[in-house]
């Protein structure tokens, strides 16, 4: 006989077990079920878009200055998830999240709430020279959140303000790793200390960086140097003496080129190497090299793991640091959190930059490479401990949510829907490639891909173009086969009506 106490238990007990279990469950549906609560069901348009209210905004932002880039005025109170909502009620699934920048979408609850904690807003408000002030939790949070991620095998971090401060910091950092090689255990000489403070040979060396035909690695100085991607960004700026490589041009889709792709990674690596000898017989060695894993800006152009290790190995031979632009492809959207943990180097890059998704800038390398003296690589802020915070949380959820698995699931449906719209309509779109939900399409030319863009818009999506002919997708890491099947829903209709 069970008494009446052992009946109480094993109820309660049952009633555990079957929380338990949906609990279990409902784990396991959240795995995918990241959207975040108020997110629109569908795109919706009310206006044109620029509506009349972003217009108006616009005259008053171009009487202040040159605000012609402004596509929509944006309304952040009222976007959620993965759409973005206009000033005029415009309601658009977002395929470009602020340029590739945003992993979580728009007001997502889990970062709703960093700052209503005291010490983090304390974090924010008393924004330290992180150089000279740090705070207390400083270290730790470097390796609680930016070290925790870290490109596998690289284990120092030096935060920084966006993209292309982090390559311009970090190629400064190859260059004088370069010279500290050469120079050995001896000082600076009085010489080299003088003639740098003039900008002259030996104490500024002429040193190169070899960068790709195509590439874009931001727009101060130093990284403009190394950008190659449109000449708005470079038109009547002064730059450098430095080799731009051919960077492989493919076929798509890969497995049907393989042997031309081939051949377009044999000609640049080849090219790279004649560079090296032709800029060191000049007297302007190259001291490190700078690649996108995809390159972005350029086209969302490709390159064949096997490129890059033997990239990585005409590194080493000629003694140049291999820097590995992760700025775009960082954080998650090719289903790797780096995008270079695809190719299977056999050793670390030696440098790795990130910012976007990643919130705060930077670059990751190791201890061999670390400048020696204070103060070479530093500016006032380095950072911004604030925007750590908001990783920090961004790692939880992509963790919890299990979000790169979601990355990978929406990307094969984005992929299989884009590959049979392209049988579709091939006289109209072609190439479709990218990893993840790093995706790209071309049209058949710039007007054409323009087109799409702005009948995209007009049906309720948010895109972008990158190259001459490409169109990019740049979703959130939210972005989940539902929003995948409404995007080509919407495409279709777009490409059809043509
Ligand atoms: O037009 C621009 O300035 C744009 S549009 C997209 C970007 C810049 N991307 C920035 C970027 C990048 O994609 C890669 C691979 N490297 C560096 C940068 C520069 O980053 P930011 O813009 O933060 O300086």
């Amino acid at each position: 006989m069970i008494s009446i106490k052992q009946r109480a238990i094993s109820n309660t007990l049952l009633t555990i077990i079957k929380r338990n279990l949906i609990n279990t469950k409902d784990a396991q549906n959240r795995v995918l079920s990241t959207a975040v609560q108020s997110e629109p069901k569908e795109p919706s348009v009310k206006t044109e878009i620029p509506g009349p209210k972003s217009q108006q905004l616009m005259n008053e932002l171009n009487s202040l200055q040159q605000g012609g880039s402004v596509q929509l005025f944006a309304d952040y109170d009222k976007s959620f998830g993965n759409y973005l909502v206009d000033v005029d009620g415009n309601q658009l699934l977002d395929v470009f999240t602020q340029i590739s920048s945003i992993p979580l979408g728009y007001n997502h609850p889990e970062l709703l709430t960093i700052f209503q904690d005291s010490h983090n807003v304390k974090s924010l408000i008393n924004r330290p020279a992180l150089g000279v002030f740090p705070g207390a939790d400083w270290p730790k949070k470097l390796q609680d959140v930016l070290l925790k991620v870290a490109p596998p095998g690289m284990k120092c971090v030096t935060t920084m303000m966006c993209g292309s401060c982090s390559n311009e910091n970090a190629y400064k950092n190859m260059f004088i790793w370069y010279r500290n090689k050469e120079r050995g255990d001896a000082n600076y000489s009085s010489e080299e200390l003088q003639t740098c403070l003039v900008n002259q040979a030996p104490g500024a060396p002429n040193l190169s960086i070899l960068s790709f035909s195509n590439a874009f690695h931001g727009r101060t100085l130093g990284a403009l140097a190394t950008t190659h991607s449109k000449a708005i960004h470079k038109i009547d700026v002064p730059s450098l003496d430095w080799p731009i490589a051919q960077f492989p041009q493919y076929k798509y889709p890969l497995v049907d080129n393989v042997s031309y792709n081939k051949k377009q990674d044999v000609k640049s690596l080849a090219h790279v190497e004649d560079l090296i000898e032709i800029y060191k017989k000049k007297g302007r060695p190259v001291a490190g090299i700078t690649i996108e894993p995809i390159q972005s800006e350029g086209g969302d152009n490709e390159a064949s793991p096997e490129f890059f290790q033997n990239l990585q190995q005409i590194a080493k031979k000629h003694n140049c640091a291999l820097l590995i632009d992760e700025v775009q492809t960082g954080g998650g959207p090719t289903g790797k959190f780096w995008c270079h943990e695809h190719f299977n180097l056999p050793s670390p890059p030696d440098f790795v930059t990130f910012s976007k998704k990643m919130q705060i800038g930077g670059f990751y390398q190791n201890q061999d490479s670390k400048v020696k003296s204070a103060y070479q690589i530093f500016n006032t802020w380095m950072g911004d401990p604030g925007k750590l915070l908001i990783l920090e949380r961004i790692l939880k959820v992509i963790s919890e949510k299990n979000l790169l698995a979601n990355v990978e699931k929406t990307g094969k449906v984005l992929y299989d829907g884009l590959r049979s719209l392209e049988k579709e309509h091939g006289q109209l779109i072609n190439s479709v490639r990218g990893r993840g939900t790093f995706l790209a399409f071309d049209a058949k030319d710039e007007h054409s891909r323009d087109k799409i863009l702005r009948n995209l818009k007009k049906k309720g999506v948010q895109g972008g173009g990158c190259g001459k002919t490409a169109i990019r997708l740049r979703p959130a890491l939210i972005f989940e086969p539902k929003h995948a099947n409404i995007f080509l829903g919407k495409l279709n209709d777009v490409l059809r009506e043509l």
